[in-house]
C-alpha cells in the first residue's frame, strides 16, 4: 500500500466564503492527513508560474488573477493513493459534473471558481508541493 503526498490548494473563492474547516473536514473524513498547510497571498506572477503548463489556454490570465485575488491556504495532503483520492474527494473541475458529496459539488461556484486545487500524477505532486513547502515544513 503505497502511502503518497499530493499539493492541495484551498482556493479564495472558498477562502473568502470561510470554508476552510469545511472543506478540511471533508479531507479527513477520507483518510487523508494535513502534514503541511499555511495561508499566502500568491502574486499574480507567482499564479502564474504555478499554472505554467496552462499558459496557452483561454482562460490562464482570468485563472491567474483569480488565483492572486485574495489568499489561499496550500497543503499537503498524505495518504494512502493520495493524488487519486484527493481527486476523488474535489469531484470534477466543473462542478455541474461533480458527484455528490465532493468538495467542488457542495462548495464550487462554477468552473474557474471551483475551491480547491489538487495535483494530478506523482511527478506534478512533488514539483507543486515544492513550489510551497521546504522539507522542514512538511511534518508527517
Ligand atoms: P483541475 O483543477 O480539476 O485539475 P485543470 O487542471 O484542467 O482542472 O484546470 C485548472 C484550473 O483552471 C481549474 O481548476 C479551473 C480553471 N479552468 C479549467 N477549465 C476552465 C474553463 N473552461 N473555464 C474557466 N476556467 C477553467
Ligand atoms: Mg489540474
Amino acid at each position: 500500500m503505497a502511502i503518497e503526498r499530493t499539493l492541495s490548494i484551498i482556493k479564495p473563492d472558498a477562502t473568502r466564503r470561510n470554508l476552510t474547516g469545511k472543506i478540511n473536514a471533508k479531507f479527513e473524513e477520507a483518510g487523508l492527513r494535513i502534514v503541511a498547510q499555511k495561508r499566502i497571498h500568491l502574486t499574480k506572477d507567482q499564479a502564474g508560474k504555478f499554472y505554467e503548463v496552462h499558459k496557452e489556454r483561454p482562460f490562464y490570465d482570468e485563472l491567474c488573477s483569480f488565483m492572486a485575488s485574495e489568499p489561499v491556504v496550500a497543503q499537503v495532503l498524505e495518504g494512502e493513493r493520495a493524488i487519486a483520492k484527493n481527486r476523488e474527494v474535489m469531484g470534477a473541475t466543473n462542478p455541474a459534473n461533480a458527484a455528490d458529496g465532493t468538495i467542488r459539488k457542495e462548495f464550487a461556484l462554477s468552473v474557474g471558481e471551483n475551491s480547491v486545487h489538487g495535483s494530478d500524477a506523482p511527478e506534478t505532486a512533488a514539483q507543486e508541493i515544492s513550489f510551497f513547502f521546504a522539507g522542514l515544513e512538511i511534518v508527517g
